[in-house]
Order: C-alpha cells, then structure tokens, then sequence
C-alpha cells in the first residue's frame, strides 16, 4: 500500500505566527471565498457584535481592551474562510457522483467541494443521494423514532460548534422523546477533566480567565499545543512574559508555538527580536505525566522540610482542602529514581523546574489532549490539582486550572444539557420548565454508542454536527456500527465521511454557520457560545447564507421535535424557533447562572458562570478542596516497543482537513507518515521516506495501518505520532479510561515494521 502522497520535509520552524502566518491566511482566504465574502467576515471574528469564531474555544480580550481589528489568528481565519467560501454543492453534484464513487474521495476533497445547499436523503439500496424537501425529511425521521421498540434505539450526538440555544433545545427534544442517549464530542475531549476536577474543586471547568495568565509567574502548559489549536493563547503567553512570567512545557514534542512568537498583530516588532515563550522544555515520554509531576510533588515536599515550611502554602492547605496527610504518606514511599526513569526525562531536568516551583506562588497549569487523552487521564490531573493546592494556586488571582477546550462551544453545549448522565438536579428542573417525566436511566458515551450500534441495540443515529465516524475510536467498528443502522442522519455545513458511510437509508440536512445571518419571522436572531474560561457571549453573523434553503440548527431541531412529538406536545416549538429570547427565558428557568440571560447577553463582552474554585469556594462533599491519591498505572509493557500518539497538524480543524502542510512541524505534502526519534529509526532499520507498517494490539486483538512515510523528528524515545484521524484504526474501542471513557487516542501501544519495497 503506497501512500498517496509523497512526504517533503524541512526543518521544523522556531518562531510561531509573524508574517508567515498572514500569508497562509491570505492564500486560504483568497481559494476558498475569491477575497470579498472572506475579508468582510474576519473583520467581524470575537467582535462584540460579531461572531463567535467557529475555530477553538479560546476566551476574546475584554472588549474595553479590543482594537477595532479582530484579535488575529491563522487558525481561527482559516476555519472562518472554510465555512463562508463560494463553492456550492448543489444536487446535481449528487447526480454526477454516486456514494460508491464519494467514499474513496479523500476528506480534504469532500469539504473542499463546498457548502451543502439542499436536503438530501439516500433511499434504501439508492446509489445515489437525492433531493428532498424539509417537512418529508422531518417525516420520514419521525416515522424511523416510531418505529423502534424503544426511545434508546437511536442515538443523538452532538458536535461543539452548536450554539447554546441549539443545545438546550436539542436534549430538550431528545429527552421528551425519551432518552439520554446523548454521547458528544467531549465524551472524547475533556471529559476527564470535567470528571477529575468535579471531584477535588467542584467545578468541571477552568478555574482561571484570561486576564489571570498575564499575572500569573508561572505556567505549565502539559500536553497542549497552543500555536496551532489555540494560537491566541501565545499572545497571552507573551504577556505573560513580557510581565516577568516563566512557562515550562512538557511535551515528548518540542511544539514550535511554544518556543518563540512573533505577534501577526504587531507588523513593528516583526524585524526585532520575537519574544521567547518556554523557559523550559520537558520532554516526556507520552504519559510521562503523572510520574514527573509525582517527582515534582515529592521533591517540593522534601524542599519545604529543608526550608522550614516556607516552600508550600500551609496556611491555605490547612484552611481550605482535606486529605494532605494520605498525599504526603504516599509521596514519601515513593522511589524518586523509579519516578524519574517513568518520566523519560533526566533527573537535573526535574530539579530546575522544581526549583522554578519552588520559587513562585502564582501558578497556572494549561492542559489539553496530551493529558485527557490516556487510560489513566483522571489521576495525572487529579495530580495536577495536588500540585496547584500545595502550592495553594487556587482561588488566587494569576492562579489555577487551564484545561483549554477545544471545540468552540463544547464547554457550552455540556452546560446545557448535552450529556449522557445529566443530574437528577437538572432533569427536575427541565421536567418542570416544559411539562414532562425526563427518562433517569444514563444513556451512552461516544465509546457506548459505537459499541450499541455495532451490537445492533441502537438502530437510528442523528449527529447535529461533527463526523462521528472520523472522530470516533476503531474507525473500521465505527464503520461497521453506523452501516447497521436503519437510519443516519446528519446536520452540516459540509460533505463528510459520515454521509457516506451510512446506514439502510441517510439524510444529510444542512444548517446555516456561525458566519451567516439567521432571520426568522420575529426578524434576526443570535444565538450564544460559552468559552474555555466560562464567559458567555452573542454570536452574531451577518453573510447572506449559502442558499436559501438552509435552515438553522435551532429551526431544524423545532421542526423536527414538532413532527416527532405531535401536534399535542405542549412546548411552544414554533414560538422557540421565531424568537431565541424564549428559548433564553426557559435557559434562565433551568440552568443556575443564567439569571436576566436576555438583557446579560446584549452587553458587549457578555457575562461569566459563577465559578466557585475561582473565588476559593469549593463544591465538593466537605466544602474543601480535595488531595488525592492516585496510583501509578498504565506501565507500558517490555513487550511493547511503541506507544503512539495521534496529533494534529497545522493544517486541519478535527476532522476538516485544510491541506497537507504541517508548517511548524516542516512535513509537507503529505498526512501518511509517523514521526520517529532518530535513534528508534537506526534500530528498527528505517530511513526517512520509508514505508511502514504499524500494528497496534489490545486484548489480544490485532489493528494495522500500512504504508505510512517515517519521517526522522525530535520526538521522545520509543514514542511515535501519526496524524488524527488517520491514526483512529489503530485505536481499539475499549483502549479507555475506566472512569471517563475518554478513548486513549494519545496512548496506543504498537508495533512498527518496514515494509519490503
Ligand atoms: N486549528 C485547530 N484548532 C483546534 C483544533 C484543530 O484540529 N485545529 N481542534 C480543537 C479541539 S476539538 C481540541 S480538543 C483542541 C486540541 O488541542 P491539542 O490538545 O493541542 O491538540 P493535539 O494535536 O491533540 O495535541 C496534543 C499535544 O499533546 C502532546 N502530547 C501527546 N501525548 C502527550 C503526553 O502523553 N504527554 C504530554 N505532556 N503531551 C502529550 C502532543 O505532542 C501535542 O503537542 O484544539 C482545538 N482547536
Ligand atoms: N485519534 C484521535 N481521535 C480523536 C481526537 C484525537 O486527538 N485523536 N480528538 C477528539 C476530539 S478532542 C474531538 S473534539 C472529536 C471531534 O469530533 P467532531 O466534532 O465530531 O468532528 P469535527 O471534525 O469537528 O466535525 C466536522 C464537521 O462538522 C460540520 N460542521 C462544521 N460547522 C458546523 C456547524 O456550525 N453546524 C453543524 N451542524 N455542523 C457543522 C461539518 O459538516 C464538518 O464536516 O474528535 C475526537 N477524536
Ligand atoms: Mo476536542
């Protein structure tokens, strides 16, 4: 099996952004939009009355601080460019192309062909899809739900780019129904977070905003990738910096965006010197994690004895959190050097950035998929919050916890509602508001979902958004669960993989983006988005829509709750989908922090969740802030010589893949490939450019992905990366954590081979 494209490498980049960054913006923008539709919408990215930008979930500047130009991101430019381009696909792309011919299209090709214009379904056995109206696609769903023997036969994910009112009206409908068969993108993000931090701090989100990384003096950024997942984040890192600030990374790459920047939105200082961003660089090995931060917590330990106590807060620990003593029992019987030799890194090497602990109080810990995504997610960050509460960096100003979201509203569209195993809290308050019994028992995970499909118990699957079948783990189950479905239906923007692998019969129903009006016949409407640090803001866009037969998500989900619920359903669909301020008043009626929603919306900037942890109050069982122990797990058999991870590159949003150059990382032209150490390529015989195959094992069972391009790069020993999706073959289904059930897409145990030429 040969690649389909030829790998060309050059030397990883040292400085993120600058100038480079505005032309790749510029070429994007020029391809995808012919310029005008394109620069009129960057203008409007993160404005107070613009749109919430459809890329990460980064928090904007307080507007009183917003300049009359958009803070300026690449990534966030080329996500806007890909939704508002010109390109159509109209039915007669269908008629020219049937779904066989589609499926060996590659998922850069699909997007590529523009926005989708029309309802389509794909009749049973038909080999082509074709058009059909809004009210026989809702019927046709309605009448597959009446179907099944029970509610949880289907099941109804959600990606994060939903608006909250799309969301709440979403687990509304899908609760009336009857079920909590609710799996969203997060179940395969942060959910670890939200799980690790609910327990010690009581909230399951962030516990800093944006204004605190500029006071803080110091900050972790584990597993993260900013300068291509959240590239605004470096211009906080560089004030951070600029203010005196240290940041340590700890990553088994070293990612340019974390090296040095130069501002895109400073063109004076682009000839100067950029400003550095790590002080220090720690390169583990994947899953190094929860040993190096052990390391550092016993060596704080052991520091604070020989500097009679002044090295931790022990005033706020005795105040403010439980269970030091257990922590400190089992710090103490740890072996330092079992520790160290876990993390891959050298022992002098923890010791700086102990001493850089040691040194300051104001602490905050960024993290992402490099920590979430492993077997044992939940004690590495229970670890991390250990180490905050030591140092007690909670509840402080330039202080705490930073698990930076991804999607743009997946922190919103948890908050209202979209999940598998909602409180009983909650549900009482969703039952009173519209009338009606919510089902209790717990519905499936993204993982559950895939399993329930592939074992025939669910038999309908609806995703508003994403592409469920790229995203999620074991892609060839995922394939075999969605082609047994009766029915699959997809809210989109673009042409994916998951309409065409699809169940007997298909639908794809396009809905309006972030970037395009939404006139109803109460007049325009907005909707609104939460970000990573709990703010919530309108969301407002102003293109023409790409047709006029779109609707949006909220029209779609009121429609269709109206066709499957009845005409005597008593909730005001209809009254909902002309005027999103009724859908806000029954947000304000549910959800806590939501009071005067309408009138809080329309400040500029918008308003922020109570955040307890921020403010040192903590939700937990006693009140206090939890320590805890957690053991170490997850050893990487002697048997194994890999572990894998699959990353993102430079040029993709998820599954959305804009182009074939990974930029900072200096591969081009191709996403085949897998990044080896040097080294781990002499003894395996490789030499770059050659064809390999990788074979993960998991309980026995064997995954292999064949003709990938090994390219030599600085990448902790004994460690590989391959690209996401490409890589989700190799990631077996039950390959999870226990608690979450976050699939362990950055810890997959494989074996390598060079293929004969
Ligand atoms: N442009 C763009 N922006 C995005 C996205 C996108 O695809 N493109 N996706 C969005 C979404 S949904 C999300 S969740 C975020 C994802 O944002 P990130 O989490 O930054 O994304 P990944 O590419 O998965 O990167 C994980 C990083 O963790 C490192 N890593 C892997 N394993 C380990 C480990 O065991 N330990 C440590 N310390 N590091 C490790 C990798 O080297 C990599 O740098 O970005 C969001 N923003
Ligand atoms: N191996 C591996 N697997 C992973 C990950 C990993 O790092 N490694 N990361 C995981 C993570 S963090 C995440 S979040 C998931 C992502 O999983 P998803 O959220 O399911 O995937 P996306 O690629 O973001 O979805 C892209 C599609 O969304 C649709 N879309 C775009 N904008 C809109 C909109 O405004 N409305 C609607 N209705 N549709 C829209 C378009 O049709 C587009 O094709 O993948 C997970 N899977
Ligand atoms: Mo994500």
């Amino acid at each position: 099996m040969n690649p389909k494209r030829k790998v060309k490498i050059s030397p990883p980049g040292q400085i993120a952004a600058g100038p480079r960054s505005i032309q790749s913006v510029a070429r994007a923008i020029w391809e995808e939009t012919h310029v005008g539709r394109g620069v009129k919408t960057l203008f409007k990215i993160n404005q107070p009355q613009g749109f919430d930008c459809p890329s990460c979930a980064w928090p904007d500047p307080d507007p009183k601080n917003v300049s009359k130009i958009a803070e300026y991101c690449e990534n966030g430019a080329k996500a806007v460019a890909w939704e508002s381009g010109y390109k159509r696909i109209t039915p007669s792309f269908f008629e020219q192309f049937s779904v066989k011919e589609l499926v060996e299209k590659s998922d850069h090709w699909l997007e590529k062909q523009g926005r989708l214009t029309q309802p389509m379904v794909l009749e049973e056995n038909a080999s082509h899809y074709s058009p059909i109206s809004w009210d026989a696609a809702f019927s046709m769903i309605a009448k597959k739900l009446h179907e099944l023997e029970n509610p949880d036969q289907a099941i109804f994910y959600t990606s994060g780019r939903t608006s909250n009112e799309a969301a709440f009206l979403y687990q509304c409908f899908v609760r009336q129904f009857g079920t909590n068969n609710l799996p969203d993108c997060s179940n395969m993000c942060h959910e670890a977070s939200g799980k690790a931090l609910s327990e010690t701090l009581g909230i399951g989100k962030a516990s800093v905003i944006l204004d605190d990384i500029r006071h803080a003096d110091l900050l972790l950024v584990l597993g993260q990738n900013p300068g291509t997942n959240a590239p605004r984040m470096l211009t906080a890192m560089e004030q951070l910096k600029k203010n005196g600030g240290k940041i340590i990374s700890v990553n088994p790459l070293p990612e340019t965006g974390l090296i040095q920047f130069r501002n895109p939105q400073k063109p004076w200082e682009w000839l100067g010197k950029p400003t550095t961003l790590h002080d220090l660089h720690l390169q583990v090995k994947v899953n190094g994690d929860l040993p190096l931060l052990k390391a550092m917590l016993k060596l704080l330990l052991e520091a604070d004895k020989k500097n009679k106590g002044k090295i931790l807060d022990h005033a706020f620990i005795a105040e403010n959190t439980s269970g030091h003593e257990a922590l400190f029992q089992h710090l103490e019987a740890c072996n330092l050097n079992e520790l160290i030799a876990a993390s891959g890194l050298s022992e002098n090497q923890v010791r700086e950035a102990v001493q850089m602990l040691a040194e300051n109080k104001n602490i905050i810990i960024a993290w992402a998929m490099g920590i979430t995504q492993h077997r044992n997610a939940e004690n590495t960050i229970r670890e991390i919050v250990n180490l905050l509460l030591l140092k007690g960096s909670i509840g402080r100003k330039g202080a705490g916890t930073l698990p930076v979201r991804g999607h743009s509203n997946v922190q919103g569209d948890r908050t209202m509602g979209i999940w598998e195993k909602m409180p009983d809290a909650f549900l009482d308050k969703l039952g009173k508001a519209f009338d009606f019994n919510p089902p209790r028992q717990h519905g499936v995970h993204a993982v559950g979902a895939v399993q329930a499909m592939a074992t025939g118990q669910a038999k309908v699957f609806f995703g508003m958004g994403g592409n469920f079948v790229l995203a999620a783990p074991d892609t060839n189950k995922v394939f075999e669960g969605m082609r047994q479905c009766d029915l699959t239906v997809h809210v989109s923007t673009k042409l994916n993989r998951s309409h065409l692998v699809h169940g007997k019969t298909a639908l794809i129903l396009p809905c309006l983006g972030r970037t395009e009006s939404d006139i109803t016949a109460k007049g325009p409407q907005f909707v609104s988005t939460e970000d990573t640090a709990g703010r919530i803001r309108m969301s407002s866009g102003d293109l023409e829509p790409a047709s006029g037969e779109l609707k949006s998500e909220v029209g779609i989900i009121c429609g269709l709750a109206r066709e499957v619920l009845g005409r005597e359903n008593p909730t005001d669909w209809e009254g909902m989908a002309a005027d999103y301020d009724v859908i806000r008043e029954k947000i304000e009626a549910v959800i806590p922090g939501f009071d005067d929603y309408n009138e809080k919306i329309r400040v500029p900037g918008g308003f922020y969740l109570p955040n307890g942890a921020r403010e040192g109050i903590f939700n937990t069982t006693d009140n206090k802030a939890q320590f805890t122990v957690n053991l170490l797990s997850n050893r990487q058999s002697s048997k194994i010589p890999f572990i894998l991870m699959t990353v993102r590159s430079h040029d993709q949003f998820n599954t959305t893949v804009y182009g074939y150059d990974d930029r900072y990382r200096g591969i081009q032209n191709s996403r085949e490939v897998v990044m080896m150490h040097r080294e781990d390529m002499k003894n395996t015989g490789c030499q770059t450019g050659d064809l390999v195959k990788i074979t993960s094992v998991f309980e026995g069972e064997k995954r292999v992905l064949e003709g990938f391009q090994v390219v030599p790069y600085d990448i902790s020993r004994g460690c590989l990366a391959v690209y996401f999706p490409e890589g989700n073959v190799l990631v077996a289904l039950n390959n999870k954590s226990d608690e979450s059930h976050c699939p362990a897409s950055k810890y997959i145990e494989v074996f390598l081979e060079k293929m004969k030429a």
